[in-house]
């Protein structure tokens, strides 16, 4: 299949409380390099995401402070919209489910199938708080699992052992509300039977084999235990009402209408381009690859149950991969954000450069099993990689250049075997990170591009300029313009990584412009001969000075008092 343009998404984020390191290794880091690169080989990508507004979690933030939801999403929307921006997560779109547009589309795509009869109209008994006068859905109630017995499961889910839940099979059911026992009571609701899009699903899987294997086993999984009827209505009173008659204090599932949301963000985003139906060609031409990029909880969401709605309602590409993560771990432990143990994007950036935590979580990410943030891995990392080898290269080479050829690229002359394989591993480490990038295999990009700044380094040391200026003037120009070259090269290699850091070298390296994504440096034009003799660079100065202990310390301790909810 040939594509003409990507449209990745990035799964949009609960907006009721801030994000934390494992939400950038989960989705969002990958999905930005991802979308950088596309973008520097000049390809037609739109990156949409937006904040996940509905859902139970979100009232019961606002029950908890007493405050309406929209309070709490509007709060979180924006504090996680900027901390994006902070964190250099590109988007072309953040949108928010609370929009107009929104709630206008997911009702339309509700119609759509009502009228089509793909849903199951069904009657059944279900958990009601008497006190509160409501039904508990979801995590409206807690109670015990009745597969690992633990006894702090929420209604739609068990944390232990990960099963996903419904309300009735709690054992000992207590309102998350009013702490009272539920009663049963009958309530109507909309079901998609998951059932019948079986033979669809099988036969879409069939043609994605090239599926990281944790993706295509969790989705296995769930077949072979049997797709249900999955209710897509809720009785609860903030979401998008469900837009039918008789369906007072209805409202959509947060998973039936957070996936619109990549659709309404699309939407909204073209009504800025002053294009309003300019969505329709990421999303309904075949020519279009649909990328999700989301953690692994997601996974059902995205390969099961929204593929099915969008095949049901017949007018959209379906995804074409779904590089999902598993999850980033914390000195060892799982993340908890109610246990304190998180480290919080929005307090990290005042502490540290953030494109340091970009290189060490592309690093770490846990691209096909769970990985561990450590801050003495983080130190080794920066102190090794990028101050050592990446940043000393750097500065070596560029301040040499300054000290001894004026700041001026000099004039190769038969250049050694040395000096031609080293300009050879440029087009080499080149390849090597693309292959990776193309393949969503992020960590390993990271190391191919980190390889070339090795290979430069070494070669500096090991061709010893402070002695050939002297011994052989020629031997020495070769060297520095051929480190030259490395060092521009690693510009581009390294800019989806660390996009402020390789803007400062490209204006060190006096690129011209300094901004990779202004599409003035495209991929193509990383060559192995960048800089020309004779070009004047900038000014030099030391990119990734070196993490301390105490600095390390202090995080370790902030980390270990962090209080719990
Ligand atoms: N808000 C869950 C999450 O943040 C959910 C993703 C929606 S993607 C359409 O993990
Ligand atoms: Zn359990």
């Amino acid at each position: 299949m040939n594509f003409k343009r990507t449209l990745i998404t990035s799964a949009l984020p609960y907006a009721n409380g801030p994000l934390h390191i494992g939400h950038l290794a989960g989705a969002y880091l990958p999905s930005d390099l991802y979308t950088r690169f596309l973008r520097l080989r000049g390809e037609d990508v739109l990156h949409i995401c937006g904040s996940d507004e509905h859902g139970v979690p979100i009232t019961l933030a606002a029950e908890k402070e007493g405050v309406s939801p929209q309070v709490i999403v509007d709060r979180y929307h924006e504090l996680n919209k900027n901390t994006f921006e902070d964190y250099g997560i590109e988007f072309d779109y953040y949108g928010r489910t609370s929009s107009a547009t929104h709630h206008k589309t997911a009702q339309e795509f509700f119609l759509t199938l009502d009228q089509k009869g793909i849903f199951k109209k069904k009657s059944e008994q279900q958990l009601f708080d008497e006190s509160a006068n409501m039904f508990l859905p979801d995590r409206y109630v807690k109670g015990t699992c009745p597969h690992c017995s633990f006894d702090q499961a929420y209604g739609d889910q068990c944390e232990s052992c990960g099963t996903s839940l419904s309300p009735s099979e709690l054992i000992h059911p207590i309102s998350a509300i009013t702490g009272t026992t539920p009663i049963l009571k009958e309530t109507e609701h909309w079901f998609l039977p998951l059932g019948e899009f079986e033979p669809f699903l099988t036969s879409w899987m069939d043609t994605h084999k090239d599926w990281k294997a944790h993706v295509q086993g969790q989705i296995q999984s769930w077949i072979t235990q049997g797709l249900g009827d999955r209710a897509v209505t809720r009785d609860l009173t903030w979401g998008v009402p469900v837009p039918l008659e008789n369906a007072d204090g209805k409202v959509l599932y947060v998973w039936f209408d957070a996936p619109i949301g990549y659709i309404s963000a699309t939407m909204e985003w073209a009504e800025l381009q002053g294009d309003p139906s300019k969505w329709k060609t990421y999303w309904q031409d075949k020519q279009t690859r649909l990328v999700h990029f989301i953690g692994k909880d997601n996974i059902v969401f995205h390969c099961i149950i929204f593929p099915s709605m969008l095949h049901a309602h017949g007018e959209y590409v379906l995804a074409d991969q779904v590089p999902a993560n598993e999850f980033l771990n914390l000195e060892g432990r799982k993340l908890s954000t109610s246990k304190g143990w998180a480290i919080w994007l929005h307090e990290l950036k005042n502490e540290i450069d953030i494109d340091l935590i970009r290189y060490y979580i592309a690093c770490t990410l846990p691209e096909n099993k769970d990985s561990d943030f450590s801050w003495s891995d983080f130190q080794t990392r920066v102190n090794n990689d990028l101050a050592d080898v990446l940043g000393n290269f750097a500065f070596r080479t560029l301040s040499f250049i300054h000290r001894f050829e004026n700041g001026v690229i000099p004039t190769p002359q038969n250049l050694s075997e040395e000096d031609i394989k080293t300009l050879k591993s440029i087009t080499t480490q080149k390849e090597a990170v693309e292959q990776a990038m193309e393949g969503f295999r992020f960590k390993e990009a990271a190391g191919a591009a980190m390889e070339l700044a090795r290979i430069g380094n070494r070669y500096f040391s090991d061709s010893e300029p402070w002695k050939t200026r002297k011994s052989d003037p020629q031997l020495c120009a070769n060297t520095l313009y051929v480190s030259a070259q490395v060092c521009a090269a690693l510009t581009w290699l390294l800019a989806p990584f660390m996009p402020t850091k390789m803007s400062q070298l490209a204006t060190q390296c006096n690129l011209g412009s300094s901004e990779h994504l202004s599409s003035d440096l495209l991929w193509t034009d990383c060559t192995e001969e960048i800089i020309k003799p004779g070009h004047e660079l900038g000014e030099g100065a030391v990119l990734f000075p070196k993490i301390e202990d105490e600095w390390i310390q202090f995080q370790r301790e902030k980390l270990q008092n962090s209080p719990s909810e």
